[in-house]
């Protein structure tokens, strides 16, 4: 690179001039974001490397879900806890890989925000070299910092989350977030080891026309979801059917490739599966930052009757069905539900 050459906008001046527009700001939320980004580029060039270093494959251990760990699953983890720690502006975590409320060691210092994060996500498709992601959400906790942080503070409703994000392990690296104040999406220039801001404002298109599900779920879903599914293939050249199936079955792919070019992603109750009657994602590290997300960038996110971000959780793993994307798209899959009687 020549001196002076111009990057463009990196991730930490888009940061920076986010916290210099709030005058109460402390700087405490921007070293938290920072401490993603570095976590995000560290799990990047884990996964970027996991073929040569033999570090793929299984950890052969089960997860809270009963579900067979990956060996990067655990690096990931461990590199999020590590990182979010030494920020000194967690006071807990909640990892899609834990059972339990993780809160900052005792030694360390503590700050006011919470952090749900699914390490990675999309973890089954690795072997296969398809793309993975971090999911993440921000909350600030609720109760008095002198006191053990309560279960209330892990489980608030998607609205009061202060930021979304994911990264994108994929043919190139990127990271998109919100704060609640529009969705910016920034690629990893591996020349200059920075996320440069690459989308601006991204605004998801007000009707797609790709449909994203695990189809061969079909005879478990409810009878209006199948009657949906049924009407987007059925042919009609003057609405643009059918629509175009495309399901990579790893939530960040299949949520960034919809939310730039618009479309639908259902993943509903399953009626056969005693794990899954609210579906297979969880509500807290999964469907809720995606929520925002897409809610940030004008879509919308339910789970047929009831917004996600709306939903109180029960508890830290709990699963909800996720219907998400462009607006047009939902409300229409809401319509075949309102007109079932709901379900
Ligand atoms: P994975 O099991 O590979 O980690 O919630 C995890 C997830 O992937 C999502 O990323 C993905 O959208 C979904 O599960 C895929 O589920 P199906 O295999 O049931 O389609």
């Amino acid at each position: 690179m020549h001196a002076g050459m111009n990057i463009g906008m990196t991730v930490f001046d888009h940061i920076l001039a986010n916290q210099q527009l709030n005058p109460q700001a402390t700087g405490a939320f921007t070293r938290l974001l920072m401490a993603l980004v570095v976590a995000a580029k560290v799990v990047h060039r884990d996964v970027a490397k996991a073929g040569l270093v033999d570090i793929l494959g299984r950890a052969g251990t089960i997860n809270v879900h009963g579900e067979e760990v990956q060996k990067l699953d655990h690096l990931a983890n461990e590199t999020l806890k590590r990182l979010l720690f030494s920020s000194g502006e967690v006071c807990a975590l909640v990892s899609e890989e834990e059972g339990d409320v993780l809160e900052t060691p005792r030694q360390l210092k503590r700050g006011r925000y919470l952090v749900h994060f699914d390490p990675l996500d999309g973890s089954s498709n690795i072997d296969a070299n398809v793309s993975t992601g971090t999911i993440f959400a921000v909350y600030s906790r609720q109760t008095s910092p002198e006191r053990e942080v309560a279960m209330s503070d892990a489980l608030q409703p998607g609205v009061n989350q202060a930021a979304a994000g994911y990264i994108i392990y994929g043919s190139s690296c990127m990271l998109v977030y919100t704060t609640g104040d529009g969705v910016h999406g920034f690629t990893l220039d591996p020349s200059v080891g920075e996320f440069i801001l690459s989308h601006p404002d991204i605004t998801i298109p007000h009707k797609g026309y790709i449909y994203s599900a695990n189809e061969a779920n079909y005879a478990h879903w409810d009878a209006p979801t199948r009657a949906y599914l049924d009407w987007i293939k059925n042919p009609d050249e003057g609405h643009l059917r059918p629509y175009t199936a495309r399901y990579i079955g790893s939530l960040v792919s299949d949520f960034h490739r919809n939310l730039l070019y618009g479309g639908i992603f259902l993943y509903p109750a399953d009626n056969r599966d005693p794990l899954k009657p609210k579906g297979k994602l969880r509500l807290l590290c999964e469907a809720n930052p995606m929520s925002f997300i897409a809610e940030q960038a004008g879509g919308l996110a339910t789970t047929g009757t009831e917004r996600i971000l709306e939903i109180r959780p029960e508890n830290i793993h709990q699963r909800a069905p996720l219907i998400v994307g462009s607006p047009d798209d939902v409300r229409l899959y809401q319509d075949f539900l309102a007109r079932a009687g709901g379900s």
